[in-house]
């Protein structure tokens, strides 16, 4: 398909943030949530997080356990399908690295399918989730992460469309082959990136 060039958008305009990607506009201090079940009441006494299928050793986080491991903080901006951004975002938990390096992935592991306590599903190349690319968060601004916002913890991959980042997040399970999850079997791109405009299947 033919492209444009990006960024080209007639004159008098005050130039685009560069932190933009393509067809994305700053949604500025608006959050909109985009939610397909119903939002869970999740109890951090209950709560679990685990890291399952081809890896040496299965390993299952309690809240206190995961709050235990070395934090990670991430800044910077994050991507809707639907067309917003948020810029400038400060979400801290844990690097799915270091979960990863807990449970020790086997060398067929090729990618993963992130699970939600609520059924929620999405896909991933294990590659986008390591070397510092994806974290359990559920700290927002400093603040616990707020329930319809994924809390008490959500999954978080910045670089690629939010809605790989699951929210309610339960686990990870580590495959030797992709299998679409929840938006990705209705019509959501497999990968996702934002800056190649992988919206929807096709693109
Ligand atoms: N469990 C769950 N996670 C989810 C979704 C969902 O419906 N359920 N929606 C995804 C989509 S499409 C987006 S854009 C973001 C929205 O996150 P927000 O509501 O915090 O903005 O969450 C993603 N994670
Ligand atoms: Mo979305």
């Amino acid at each position: 398909m033919l492209k444009f060039t990006r960024g080209f958008s007639g004159h008098n305009k005050a130039p685009r943030d560069p932190r933009l990607p393509p067809g994305q506009y700053d949604v500025g201090k608006d959050w909109p949530v985009l939610t397909a079940e119903v939002t869970p009441k999740l109890d951090t006494a209950s709560w679990t997080f685990k890291v399952e299928g081809l890896v040496g050793k299965p390993t299952t986080w309690n809240w206190d356990e995961i709050h235990a491991l070395e934090p990670s903080a991430f800044n910077g901006d994050i991507h809707c399908v639907t067309t917003w951004s948020k810029l400038g975002v400060n979400f801290s938990g844990v690097s799915v690295d270091t979960l990863l390096a807990a449970a020790g992935p086997l060398p067929s592991a090729t990618h993963v399918l992130a699970f939600c306590h609520t059924g929620y599903t999405t896909n991933l190349p294990l590659a986008d989730v390591t070397n510092g690319q994806a974290w359990v968060v559920w700290d927002y601004e400093g603040q616990p992460l707020p329930t319809v916002h994924g809390g008490p913890a959500r999954l978080l991959v910045p670089h690629l469309y939010f809605w790989k980042s699951a929210k309610w997040v339960s686990g990870l399970r580590l495959l030797d082959h992709d299998e679409p999850g929840f938006w990705e079997r209705n019509g959501y791109n497999d990968h996702g990136d934002p800056w190649l405009e992988e919206r929807y299947q096709g693109d």
